[in-house]
């Protein structure tokens, strides 16, 4: 087994942890699990999974930095695509490496620019004033379907030029895919289950025809018709679009608001000063990172900070626990609208850096814009309730009261 020789190649100095990261109960709570990784070292050994993984802020970024020595072409879950096969036709942009990476991302990051996203600043802000007025008037509802989800649907499809989606399954995907990079456990087998039928059915929304004009997906059909890309791969960057532009905002929307709810302090000073919307929201992202954790594979035999690492060893970056290392940030614990947390890692870093960062910080911008100016408080009316995804720190219900401001 490729498994067990890697094994015996990793140093016997790294701590060994016994531990599963994948567990439910740590996917729902990962805070402790977060706080005993950095302890122990900045690379512990996994063996059950026969990986390394880091969660201290300096060597997560080193090595998520690191193209040429971390591969992302051999998978950036559990699996080794150079030991088993992906379960989907791997991403163009994120499972690839340069020269063919630059060329794919030139395309995708032309459509999402920042000229691009201002076309949409009104729309968005309308939605979400909208949507807030409705929710302060029903007063008590559930953020996660009501607010995190109905916003992101009732924007990104359009802006994508996606026509008649179902949006409940275009979620859902989402989360299929990030729970599809974790080990062969039951969230795992639960996603792979549904590729077969839900792999043709997105791809069918991502061919040139199915798509309306002046949306992201007319930008990259267009680079087909200059040459720069295929057809195929034209319908392959649509899909990139479609893996981690919903999921991922909606995540990120839910937590901000469990932030705002969780620390009425910081929501006084939000409403006190809605320009502070996207610094809240950029606290929100460190604070809780949507994305908890992405993985590696060392292309080389390597040393960071001070550990060896040997060829073919697949590292764990985690992510959240990097975005709350006391040692980068200052009183990590705390959640401070007015941080300004510049370098956290919640987009990634380096070349594979999200690229529709521009369209997550637009969207909750307007969402949480609304909030300030509308909402006089958020009071729990339940335990919020977290749902475990094997990629994903994400709510599954938050039961609140919006009142009037
Ligand atoms: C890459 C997080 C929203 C599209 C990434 C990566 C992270 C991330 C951590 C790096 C992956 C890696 O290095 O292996 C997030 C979060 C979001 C968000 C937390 C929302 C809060 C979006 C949106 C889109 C998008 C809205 C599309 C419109 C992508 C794509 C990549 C990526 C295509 C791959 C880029 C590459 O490999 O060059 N995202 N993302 N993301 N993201 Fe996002
Ligand atoms: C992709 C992609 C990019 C980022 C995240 C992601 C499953 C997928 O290009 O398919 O999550």
């Amino acid at each position: 087994l490729v498994a067990d020789h890697i094994a015996t190649k990793i140093s016997a100095d790294i701590p060994v942890w016994d531990i599963d990261p994948y567990d439910a109960e740590i996917l729902r709570n990962p805070a402790p699990y977060y706080v005993e990784l950095r302890k122990r070292g900045p690379f512990v050994h996994i063996p059950r999974y026969a990986i390394l993984a880091c969660g201290r802020f300096n060597e997560t970024r080193e090595v998520f930095s690191d193209w040429q020595r971390f591969v992302s072409s051999r998978g950036v879950g559990l699996t080794d695509f150079q030991v088993a096969p992906s379960w989907r036709k791997p991403s163009i942009v994120l499972e690839v490496e340069p020269p063919y990476h630059t060329r794919t991302r030139t395309v995708i990051s032309r459509a999402l620019s920042p000229r691009a996203m201002s076309v949409l600043k009104d729309a968005f802000a309308e939605r979400a004033n909208a949507l807030v007025d409705d929710l302060v008037e029903r007063g008590e509802f559930d953020v996660v379907p009501d607010l995190a989800e109905a916003f992101p649907v009732s924007v990104f499809p359009a802006a994508v030029g996606l026509q008649e989606i179902d949006t409940r399954a275009l979620v859902d995907f989402g989360a299929f895919g990030f729970n599809a990079l974790g080990p062969d456990n039951a969230l795992r087998s639960a996603a792979l289950e549904r590729g077969p039928q839900i792999m043709p059915w997105i791809m069918k929304h991502c061919k040139r025809e199915a798509l309306a004009p002046g949306g992201f997906g007319e930008t990259i059909y267009a680079a087909a018709d200059a040459g720069e890309l295929t057809e195929d791969e034209a319908a392959m960057l649509v899909r990139s679009l479609l893996s981690a532009g919903v999921d991922t905002t909606v995540t990120g929307i839910g937590n901000a608001v469990w932030c705002l709810a969780s620390n009425p302090g910081e929501f006084e000073k939000l409403k006190r000063d809605p320009k502070l919307a996207r610094p809240a929201f950029e606290e929100a992202l460190r604070y809780t990172s949507p994305v908890h954790s992405f993985c590696r594979t060392a292309s080389v035999d390597t040393t960071v900070g001070g550990v060896d690492i040997p060829q073919d060893t697949k590292i764990l970056c985690v992510l959240g626990a990097a975005n709350l290392d006391e040692d980068q940030w200052p009183e990590a614990r705390y959640y401070k609208v007015d941080r300004r947390p510049v370098g956290h890692l919640a987009f990634g870093v380096g070349i594979h850096g999200c690229v529709g960062q521009n369209v997550a910080r637009a969207e909750a911008e307007a969402v949480l814009t609304a909030i300030a100016s509308k909402v006089g408080s958020i009071e729990f009316v339940s335990e919020p309730v977290w749902r475990p995804n094997n990629a994903i720190h994400a709510l599954d219900s938050m039961r609140v009261r919006f009142t009037l401001r």
